[in-house]
């Protein structure tokens, strides 16, 4: 069986534990900042070159290393009409939002090396 690439978005308080834990059952990890395109925060990306045989290992353990708060935030999108009529209500209005534990694609990997 080929190589994979996992890529796990999680939260960044999710991010020290899952590294700790990938390192901790061998599997080389990377991490990078990144941010959620809907919430404008930052979030984590962790990358993960594994044999396609460790997915599910990898995948367990990001399962095993995640949490998804709720959180209400400004509503991102105000319709024209309540924005031109500025009430205080549609300024007031906000949207409950709950990320998953993380979002993950697992992609083939052409190539695999350590130089
Ligand atoms: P964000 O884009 O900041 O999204 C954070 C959370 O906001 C999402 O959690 C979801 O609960 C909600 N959300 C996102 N877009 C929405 C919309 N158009 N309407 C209503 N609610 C919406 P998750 O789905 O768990 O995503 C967490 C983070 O994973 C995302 O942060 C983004 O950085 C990444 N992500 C999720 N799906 C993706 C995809 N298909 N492609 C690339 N990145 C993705």
């Amino acid at each position: 069986m080929g190589m994979k690439l996992v890529m796990a978005i999680v939260q960044n308080d999710d991010a020290d534990d899952l590294i700790d834990a990938l390192t901790a059952a061998d599997f080389r990890a990377t991490r990078l900042a990144s941010t959620g395109g809907f919430l404008r925060q930052g979030n984590t990306t962790i990358i993960v070159g594994v044999p396609a045989e460790a997915v599910n290992d990898v995948l367990n353990i990001v399962a095993h290393h995640g949490h998804n708060p709720k959180q209400t935030i400004p509503n991102p999108f105000p319709t024209p009409t309540t924005v031109n009529m500025k009430k205080p209500e549609a300024q007031n209005s906000t949207v409950e939002v709950q990320a998953g534990k993380a979002t993950v694609f697992v992609l083939d990997l052409e190539r695999y090396e350590r130089i």
